[in-house]
Parts: C-alpha cells; sequence; structure tokens
C-alpha cells in the first residue's frame, strides 16, 4: 500500500515536472537569458509537493489531473520564485539550492531577481493562457494562489521571517511565521485544485485544516533537517537557519520535542482525510510521509 502511494505521488510529480518543461521554454530572442535563468531554477530537483497537491485538490473535487495541471504548475513556478528571491544576498544568502548553484551564483544577481519576477508572473499568465476549467473557477483559484502568495501569506511570513533575525521569538509568534512562509502556499496548492474543479464547501473547512497542519508539519521536519540532515540528500547546506540567526521549532524546543510535533501534526492531519474516499487516503498517507521525510 505505502509502495502504491509512493509511486502515485513520483507519477504526479513527474506528470508536473513534463508539464513546467513544457509551459517554460527558451525562446529565441534577445531576452533568452531569462528563459534559462527560469529553466534552471524551475526544472529538475524540486519535490513537486506543491504541484502534487494541487492536483489531489482537484480530484478530490472530482476533478481530473489535467484540469489541475495549470495552477500545479504556477504554483510551483511562484515557489521557484521564492525559492530564488530567498537565496538572494539581500536575503538568506546562499549559495546552492536543489543540489546546485544558486540561481544569482549560477547567473547573476540581477538575472535572479528577474527570474524570480519573471516566474512570479509567468504563473498567473500561465493560468489565465491554459486554465481548462471555468472562467469562474478559474478566477477562484488564482485568487487562492495569489492571496497564498502575498503579503497576507507567503510575502507576510518572509517578512515576518526578516524582521524576526537575530532575536528570540515565541512559539506562537514563530508558528504565526510558519503558516504565512510556508504553510500559506502549501496550502493554497491543495485548496485552488479544490476550487479549480468547483469543489462543494462541505469537505472545504476540513482539507484547509489538513493543508494547515502537514504545512507546519512540514516546517517543523525542514528546521529539523537543517540541523539534522545529510547535505547531499537535501541538496543545500547544513545550518543554514543558524547562519542568519533564526528562531526555528528547534531552537524552541529541541530536535526530540519538534520530531514529536511533526508526528503530532502529521497524525491529526491523517486523520481528517483518511476516511474521505481514495484521495484522503493518499493524502493521509502523504501527511504521514512528510513527518518523515529526509529530504
Ligand atoms: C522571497 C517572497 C519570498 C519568500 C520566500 C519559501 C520561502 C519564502 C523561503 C524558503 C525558505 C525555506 C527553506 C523555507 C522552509 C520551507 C520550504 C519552503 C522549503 C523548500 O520547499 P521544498 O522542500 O523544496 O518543497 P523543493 O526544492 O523540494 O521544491
Amino acid at each position: 500500500m505505502k509502495e502504491d502511494f509512493l509511486q502515485v505521488f513520483k507519477e504526479r510529480a513527474g506528470t508536473v515536472e513534463t508539464a513546467l518543461d513544457g509551459f517554460v521554454k527558451v525562446k529565441d530572442n534577445y531576452q533568452s537569458k531569462i528563459y534559462e535563468a527560469m529553466r534552471y531554477s524551475l526544472l529538475g530537483g524540486g519535490k513537486r509537493l506543491r504541484g502534487v497537491l494541487c492536483i489531489c485538490g482537484a480530484r478530490m473535487a472530482g476533478g481530473k489531473q489535467e484540469e489541475a495541471l495549470p495552477f500545479a504548475c504556477a504554483i510551483e513556478m511562484i515557489h521557484a520564485y521564492s525559492l530564488i528571491h530567498d537565496d538572494l544576498p539581500a536575503m538568506d544568502n546562499d549559495d546552492i539550492r536543489r543540489g546546485k548553484p544558486t540561481c544569482h551564483k549560477a547567473f547573476d544577481e540581477a538575472t535572479a531577481i528577474l527570474a524570480g519576477d519573471a516566474l512570479l508572473n509567468g504563473a498567473f499568465e500561465l493560468i489565465m493562457n491554459e486554465s481548462r476549467v471555468s472562467a469562474s473557477n478559474t478566477l477562484a483559484a488564482m485568487k487562492i494562489i495569489a492571496g497564498g502568495a502575498g503579503t497576507e501569506g507567503m510575502i507576510g511570513g518572509q517578512v515576518m521571517d526578516i524582521d524576526a533575525e537575530h532575536t528570540q521569538i515565541g512559539s506562537e509568534r514563530l508558528r504565526q511565521l510558519h503558516k504565512l512562509k510556508t504553510g500559506a502556499l502549501i496550502s493554497a496548492a491543495l485548496m485552488s485544485g479544490y476550487s479549480a474543479c468547483g469543489g462543494d464547501v462541505k469537505n472545504e473547512e476540513t482539507l484547509r485544516e489538513y493543508a494547515e497542519k502537514i504545512g507546519l508539519a512540514f516546517q517543523v521536519v525542514d528546521d529539523i533537517l537543517d540541523v539534522q540532515g545529510d547535505e547531499k540528500t537535501l541538496g543545500k547546506p547544513l545550518k543554514s537557519d543558524e547562519k542568519n540567526g533564526k528562531s526555528t521549532f528547534v531552537t524552541l524546543n529541541g530536535v526530540e520535542k519538534s520530531k514529536m510535533l511533526a508526528r503530532t501534526l502529521s497524525g491529526e492531519a491523517a486523520s481528517l482525510v483518511k476516511d474521505m474516499g481514495e484521495e484522503g487516503a493518499f493524502l493521509a498517507w502523504l501527511a504521514e510521509y512528510l513527518s518523515d521525510r529526509k529530504f
């Protein structure tokens, strides 16, 4: 069963990867460099968790994988932009991401800033060009994605994160920070797929709660991996949080308590959805799988 679900995850991730490759092409014009930088950071390396969640949301609503793909790819493009910008010297100043030099190292800072900007704009352009669902469902899903990525979502979390550097913050503020920085886009991934395919209100709140829990668990594990992971498997150097003076779940509670927190959150998330049909069972497996991830 577990192997089957892992296989499903890999297949969906592969579908998102292939679609991204098809959607974001290098153009043979004066600005070809920007497409190369976009593709450099976008393709080959990410887990595609957000894209897969978007497909899950669509299927939960009774929709098809193909209908979710423009939204799934858009969210992966937004995620890639956030990583490019997060790695810049003005932010976390990281040199390695997804096992290779970060965008500003492989190209230059100006190109990395622009590649991030281009991915963000391209994400919404892609939805408008490629969406196969109704205009009203497309708009509803876009609203969810823009909200998750924006000032009351990921950008808001990034602002809180930068503000909190080299200060000791409490667990309430840390949770809120990560709910926005990491959780908002993860939630938007699932909920935009659901909305794009016309999901009814009945399951909406449960799915949102599920996404919130796995988003937080995902971040707790990220904090643990930053001190205990394997650099090669992770594709980035360890101790980035320490380097940037960040408060994390690990600095606040230690590794063991953080592991327990991740397991509890994932268990709670799994119980919410496990009886919601085949797709619910997959989401329940995914919650547990993520709490034990190594990369
Ligand atoms: C610059 C607006 C802006 C936002 C940056 C996402 C983010 C906000 C910063 C990334 C910092 C970070 C490492 C956050 C921890 C959680 C996280 C988003 C990890 C990376 O996501 P994965 O593990 O990456 O899904 P892959 O490479 O698998 O796609």
